[in-house]
């Protein structure tokens, strides 16, 4: 017979985690105390997850492939959060976690964004940076992938297809997250979309690969969800705010009262779909994450915090901004590409100058909170979509979506807060200034100077 933590450590590929972190309920646990889920059908009702879940189970018997066995000797596959009992992926235990939140007010374009930047990233991360980027559990991925489908893979490519309908909205509960039972105590947990990041062979550091792979874990909110009040002892929504390396706060001008004025003078606008002060989210989490963290008031939150401004294409003709129509990272000699911060910074500079001439409380309520605020415009859809003739409803062709900017800010964030993975373009000596040719090599590259 194998001791669990044997069981585990001989038998798969790479080394374990000392400690690992459930991105359901945030417990920190040893990799030997992961539970299994049960394989045989005789063994349904686990006491946490409700009757027709699978038993959860610590093993004493494995198979030579290191896997389980469960009372009736059928192998298992799936592992379990020793505290909450939810599924988590395997890697987990070899990966440390890297949690990224999304905020943003209802109907601000966060879903739509999501599944513009995991389809993109798929594309990017691999080609331009030596970076494997992979669903960690299909599962998990599945409400995205089929958004990813719809957006990018629709069958009806050539059609007038209207926006409302190509992606659902993210549901308060049900479909995007758990509900655990504690004794008599229910709890629910937001359900993250997870993927696996690794440096390939063809990385610069790839010999460092277990130490730079992370596991990507990636919270989007039902905007509902900052309402204040919607997060309690029940409803454990917005916990994973204190764990975030970075936060992604979605500001939708075209939901403004003040920018759709200084559109509406120029072109038709698709119809408001919120009319809440959006900045009321921003607060809102920012008091979560001062109260999660024990922040006090006169100190700011030390995790960058990236204002993404969605819909570009409505409200492009506010900034001419042509640099968009390039992803803001250039090749370098060492095989893979190096991102342009300066690039990204004038950028935001721009950005801030608008919003603070049109709506100063989103900028006040980022740098109030936040010592790092980046502000960058993305696009999901890359096109205005168009009004549905005799209808009133937007809608897009499929064909024609082409993101913009959407996996800027991961990539960005990245850069800064992992070092070793993702580099940034030094200037090279001289002006002082980086090359701007997209297509020429630069001089330097540096990687970033963020944490672990
Ligand atoms: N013009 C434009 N509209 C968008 C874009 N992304 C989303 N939308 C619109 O905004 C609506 C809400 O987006 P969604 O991602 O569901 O917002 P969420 O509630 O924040 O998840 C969609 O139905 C689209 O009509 C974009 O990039 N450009
Ligand atoms: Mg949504
Ligand atoms: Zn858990």
């Amino acid at each position: 017979m194998t001791s669990r933590k044997e069981g585990l450590m001989t038998t798969w590929d790479s080394p374990l985690l000392r400690r690992a972190t459930c991105p359901h309920c945030w417990h920190n646990f040893a990799p030997e105390n992961v539970l299994w889920v049960s394989g045989h059908s005789d063994l349904l009702g686990d006491p946490r997850l409700g009757a027709e879940h699978q038993q959860r189970f610590l093993p004493t018997r494995f198979n030579l492939e290191g896997n389980a066995l469960d009372s009736h000797g059928v192998t298992c596959m799936g592992l379990a959060c020793p505290n909450c009992h939810l599924s988590v992926p395997r890697g987990l235990l070899e990966m440390e976690p890297f949690f990224v939140s999304i905020l943003g007010a209802p109907g601000s374009g966060k879903s739509y964004l999501l599944s513009a930047m995991s389809w993109q990233l798929r594309q990017v991360l691999p080609r331009d940076f030596a970076i494997s980027f992979q669903d960690a559990d299909l599962q998990a991925n599945a409400i995205l992938n089929e958004y990813e489908q719809s957006l990018f893979l629709n069958a009806k490519r050539e059609e007038l297809v209207p926006l409302n309908g190509l992606i659902r909205k993210t549901e308060v509960e049900g479909q995007v997250d758990d509900s655990v039972k504690f004794g008599n105590q229910e709890v629910i947990y937001p359900r993250p979309f997870m993927f696996s990041l690794t440096v390939t062979e063809k990385h610069p550091n790839a010999e460092a690969r277990q130490r730079l792979s992370r596991m990507l874990c990636l919270y989007d909110n039902a905007g509902e969800h900052f309402q204040p009040g919607m997060d309690d002892q029940r409803r454990q929504a917005t916990r994973h705010l204190a764990q975030s390396r970075l936060l992604l706060f979605l500001f939708d001008p075209t939901q403004d009262q003040r920018f759709r004025d200084r559109l509406q003078r120029s072109s038709v606008l698709p119809p408001a779909l919120f009319s809440g002060r959006q900045e009321v989210v921003l607060l809102e989490t920012a008091a979560r994450v001062r109260k999660l963290t024990n922040l006090a008031h006169s100190d700011k939150h030390r995790q960058p915090l990236l204002v993404l401004v969605t819909k570009h294409d409505v409200w492009a003709s506010l900034l001419n901004m042509p640099q968009l129509r390039e992803d803001p990272w250039k090749p370098t000699r060492k095989e893979i590409a190096a991102v342009d911060t300066e690039l990204i910074n004038e950028c935001s500079n721009k950005i801030r100058r608008l919003i603070l001439e049109t709506c100063p409380e989103i900028v006040n309520a980022a740098e109030g909170f936040a010592q790092h605020v980046v502000y960058i415009p993305v696009s999901a859809l890359g096109r205005k979509p168009a009004e549905m003739p005799g209808t009133g409803v937007w809608g897009i062709k499929p064909r024609n979506v082409e993101p913009l900017w959407a996996t800027v800010p991961l990539i960005y964030g990245l850069c800064r807060s992992l070092q070793g993975v993702i580099p940034s373009l030094k200037a090279p000596s001289g002006d002082g200034r980086p090359s701007r040719g997209v297509h020429r090599q630069s001089k330097a590259s540096a990687f970033g100077q963020g944490g672990k």
